[in-house]
């Protein structure tokens, strides 16, 4: 993967940011409606993150998604369907019905470690993954993300130090999305930069705009080059915004609305999409075009996961291990 976008993968990543907002809203439409079954984390707001840092790995590369990352696992290759089938608790949703949100999506046929719920959980599961990469010579990454809550953990700073310490090829991304449930920032941590963690630890560490898309893709694919040139560890920290409550049960009444209108008007998706249409890339006929096909795409997924059955009541033991 270079660092340059070319013409034809800035469409791409409007197609990604476009379905994974569509699928998003969706989720979200639904279960308002009563059709969802389990817990739903919107990721509004965080959509060049996630699909920005999945487009840069490479096709071996492991990532370890978590709860605002939506887009990652479509942009990985997890197919819609089998995400809202999840939602809806169907055989075949992701994790075969056993938990209907985000949480344990996971596919190791498409390098997708599943969502630990206990945050940041996934970073050490995804720095194992690095290390067996390394003992074994190959030339692969792997990445995860923690929110700036989960940075305050010990868990974290410990898994930080053992990456720099091993200089493995791991890449992490904090989504520093202002909130962590309804606590924000100023009462989390008496920092301004999540970043200055990365040196505490001795980690290559750097901001960046969260809602540029090019700018997550280019420092993911930077960094992801150093990992595998040996050069050890990164903390990427895309500043970014929860458009949300932290579930859908939250209305998030606690953040100040000044505070949405302004990342409202810097959002990722539309962002982006108007700036291809300043380039010359995209006409507002293509982008309609686009803006219908996800939406279909999304309707198809749903009306193929709400026909599925639900898991057969025998298999319930399946896939659980008790020695
Ligand atoms: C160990 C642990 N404690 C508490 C929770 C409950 N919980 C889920 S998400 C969340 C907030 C996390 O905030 P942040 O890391 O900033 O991520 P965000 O939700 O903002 O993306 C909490 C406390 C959890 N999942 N794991
Ligand atoms: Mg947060």
């Amino acid at each position: 993967m270079t660092e340059a976008l070319e013409p034809a993968a800035k469409l791409d990543l409007a197609y990604w940011m476009r379905l994974t907002r569509t699928l998003d809203d969706a989720i979200v439409a639904m279960w308002k409606q009563g059709r969802g079954v389990g817990g739903t984390f919107s990721g509004k707001g965080h959509e060049a993150i996630a699909v920005g840092a999945g487009y840069a790995l490479g096709e071996d590369d492991v990532v370890a998604p978590m709860h605002r990352d939506l887009g990652c696992y479509l942009v990985r290759g997890m197919a819609p369907e089998r995400i809202v089938a999840n939602q809806l608790g169907k055989a075949m949703g992701v994790t075969s019905g056993r938990d209907a949100n985000l949480h344990g999506l996971g596919d190791l046929s498409l390098n997708i470690l599943g969502f630990v719920s206990h945050l940041p959980q996934s970073m050490p599961a995804a720095l194992g993954a690095a290390m067996a990469f390394q003992y074994r010579d190959e030339p692969r990454i792997a990445l995860t993300f923690v929110g700036d809550g989960s940075s305050n953990t010990g868990l974290f700073h410990e898994t930080l130090n053992l990456a720099a310490v091993q200089k493995a090829p791991f890449v992490v991304v904090v989504e520093n999305n202002q909130y962590a449930y309804s606590t924000p920032l100023g009462q989390q941590m008496a920092i301004e930069d999540i970043v200055v963690r990365a040196d505490a630890h001795g980690v290559h560490g750097e901001i960046i705009d969260g809602n540029d898309v090019a700018a997550v893709y280019r420092a993911v694919a930077a960094a992801a080059a150093r990992a595998r040139r040996g050069e050890g560890p990164s903390l990427i920290e895309a500043k970014t915004m929860r458009m949300l409550g932290h579930a859908i049960h939250d209305g998030a009444e606690y953040v100040p609305r000044e505070l949405l209108a302004e990342w409202e008007a810097r959002d990722p998706v539309v962002s982006w999409e108007t700036k291809l249409v300043g380039e010359g890339l995209i006409s507002e006929e293509m982008l309609s075009r686009l803006h219908a096909e996800c939406r279909e795409e999304v309707e198809m997924a749903i009306e193929q996961a709400e026909k599925a059955p639900l898991p057969d009541p025998d298999t319930v033991g399946a896939g659980v291990y008790a020695p």
